[in-house]
């Protein structure tokens, strides 16, 4: 068995994320790491709040907050929801902890020391009424190429141009609304990306486990030509820039830059986990020449792809030290809330909280995963999620683990029955679940979540065939046997179904399991055949009784939620 380091990227502490961050990276990691739970891997499934930068400062002004207590409540409030979804991650972690300050701070001063940081001096927008330098996102003012009137100094969220806060008319601090605002120097590092450029490409060239979205951005930054960036910014909740262990002489009133250490928390979440919990974190990060035992695999949106295949590398890279880097990387394009952009102030779009509020956590892991984001962006709407969820959830899966109980507590007192041997519509059956499950296995292999729901739905589906085929229901007046015989298959295959479900529906399986008492073992993915998979359950077994798996969504319903979040109009 293989080890698997799994991370997600990590969600802005700024409030509870909207079903497009979860669709985005969150939920998929925690689907891939199920999976490869399942198959009996060692897996450490790493994700964090990201605390530092605009959103935690303006989210915290806007709470009216210190940063360091909103940054507090803001994480916990994460922490539950994603819990509340299932997001197994074995560590949700914090940017802001002390192990990522020590650790960012470690991985500057090794670039120093490499000659990969200099000391730059820059005109930055100051703002005299807040009596401090505003990095880009921190001025506001009228796009000078589409007169979008809240275009941010880095980048117009309008027309999408690239933008310098001085190219802004009529500029203005998003902090005061001031627009007394001025051009002065200020000094910075700059990390010599450009000096990494041809080993990065190398590292690129070699990544043969890159989807082609992510090998295509990353591409994309390289042949532009890697630039030295900044990495230190003038705030004063970050990270404090240091120099050999003290504060750094001219960068007392400075912090390093959010992205410098985001990705640096990836590493030092996995330390908090394992000064939380005793394990060894080394073991997973720091590679010995020629014993790179684990496989690293990233989730994230695909805006976040050159940060993860250029800059963090460069970082790790540039250290000199044997740190691991991604092997594999699933990037995902967007889930849009009718084709636009999800928002809080705008009440637009379902938040994870509300999304709890109106159904469990395994109806969106569901849709959102039947409909992953993978090769284009996908747009939520009311009606594709109701028609989704009736129709795969309540009629299929629902309907056949339904049916096939009920017949057992109706006909054989609800325990698994003997007799009956399998015959031919048995032996077809155990062809075509074979198929299904080799083809399940490679869709889930290869993190195509698309189709590993399409798998997953084409076996709930066979149940239901066979059902309607075998017909134990007639049967048993004139053949008990072959009616034990079929309602065992069924039971078996039953149980099968909430098996290959884990991933993707890990409550609605453990419901299943429990009732068939086999939920205390660990949950193992099915390799062996479908004659012997659909045989497992012992003679005799008794089946709880279970409650309706999942009810459905009525119109009604979608209409008061298209009021409530916009959608249906
Ligand atoms: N906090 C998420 C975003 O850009 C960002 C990811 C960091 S991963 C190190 O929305
Ligand atoms: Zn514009």
């Amino acid at each position: 068995m293989g080890r698997y380091l799994i991370t997600s990227a990590l969600p802005y502490i700024n409030g509870i994320k909207h079903l497009g961050n979860l669709a985005g990276s969150m939920l998929p990691a925690d689907v891939h790491a199920r999976f490869r739970r399942m198959q009996g891997h060692e897996v450490l499934f790493i994700c964090a709040t990201d605390e530092h930068g605009t959103p935690a400062e303006l989210g915290a002004l806007e709470a009216g907050l210190d940063v360091r207590s909103y940054c507090d409540q803001q994480h916990d409030l994460q922490r539950d929801v994603c819990a509340r979804f299932g997001l197994s991650f074995d560590w949700f972690g914090r940017s802001s902890s002390r192990q990522n300050r020590e650790l960012t701070q470690h991985f500057a001063e090794r670039l120093e020391e490499a000659g990969l940081i200099e000391e730059r001096t820059t005109p930055q927008v100051y703002s005299i009424d807040d009596r401090r330098f505003l990095p880009d996102r921190y001025v506001e003012g009228t796009c000078p190429r589409c007169g979008y009137e809240s275009a941010r100094g880095d980048q117009c969220d309008n027309c999408g141009a690239l933008l310098d806060p001085v190219d802004l008319i009529r500029p203005r601090s998003k902090i005061s609304g001031s627009g007394r605002l001025e051009v002065r120097d200020t000094t910075h590092l700059f990390l010599l990306q450009d000096r990494m450029a041809e080993r990065i490409r190398a590292w690129v060239d070699a990544a043969q486990e890159w989807p082609p979205l992510a090998r295509s951005i990353a591409y994309k930054w390289l042949d532009e030509g890697l630039q030295p960036r900044a990495i230190t910014r003038d705030l004063d909740w970050g990270v404090p820039v240091t120099k050999n262990g003290r504060p750094r002489p001219g960068f007392e009133d400075k912090v390093f830059y959010v992205w410098f250490d985001a990705p640096i928390e990836y590493i030092a979440a996995t330390a908090e986990w394992a000064d939380a919990t005793g394990a060894e974190w080394r073991r997973w990060w720091l590679m010995p020449e020629g014993g790179d035992d684990v496989t690293y695999v990233q989730f994230m949106g695909k805006d976040n792809v050159a940060f993860h295949t250029v800059s963090f590398p460069v970082t790790l890279f540039g250290s000199g030290e044997p740190w691991k880097l991604v092997d594999r990387l699933k990037a995902l394009n967007w889930v849009t809330w009718y084709g636009g952009k999800f928002s809080t102030s705008e009440r637009r779009g379902v938040f994870m909280d509300q999304a709890l509020d109106l159904l469990p956590a395994d109806y969106w892991r569901w849709r959102l995963m039947a409909n992953a984001p993978e090769n284009a962006d996908s747009a939520f709407t009311w009606s594709d999620f109701q028609n989704g969820v009736n129709a795969d959830l309540v009629n299929v899966l629902g309907n056949f683990v339904n049916r096939v109980v009920r017949f057992g507590e109706a006909r054989f007192e609800s325990v698994v029955p003997d007799g009956g041997t399998p015959g031919p519509l048995e032996l077809s059956l155990f062809e075509e679940l074979d198929s299904h499950l080799r083809a399940l296995t490679e869709h889930h292999d290869a993190m195509e979540f698309r189709r590993a729901a399409a798998e997953t739905r084409a076996i709930w589906a066979a149940g239901n065939q066979y059902l309607q085929r075998a017909a134990p229901w007639s049967a048993i007046g004139a053949d008990a046997p072959a009616a034990a015989c079929s309602l065992r298959t069924a039971l078996n295959l039953a149980c099968l179904g909430a098996r290959v479900s884990a991933p993707f529906l890990p409550y609605t399986a453990r419901t299943i399991l429990d009732a068939f008492g086999v939920a205390d073992r660990p949950l193992r993915w099915p390799t062996a055949a479908a004659a012997v998979l659909l045989d497992e359950l012992p003679r005799g077994q008794p089946v709880a009784p279970l409650p309706l798996l999942f009810r459905r969504i009525e119109d009604t319903e979608i209409a008061d939620w298209s009021a409530r979040f916009g959608g249906e109009e």
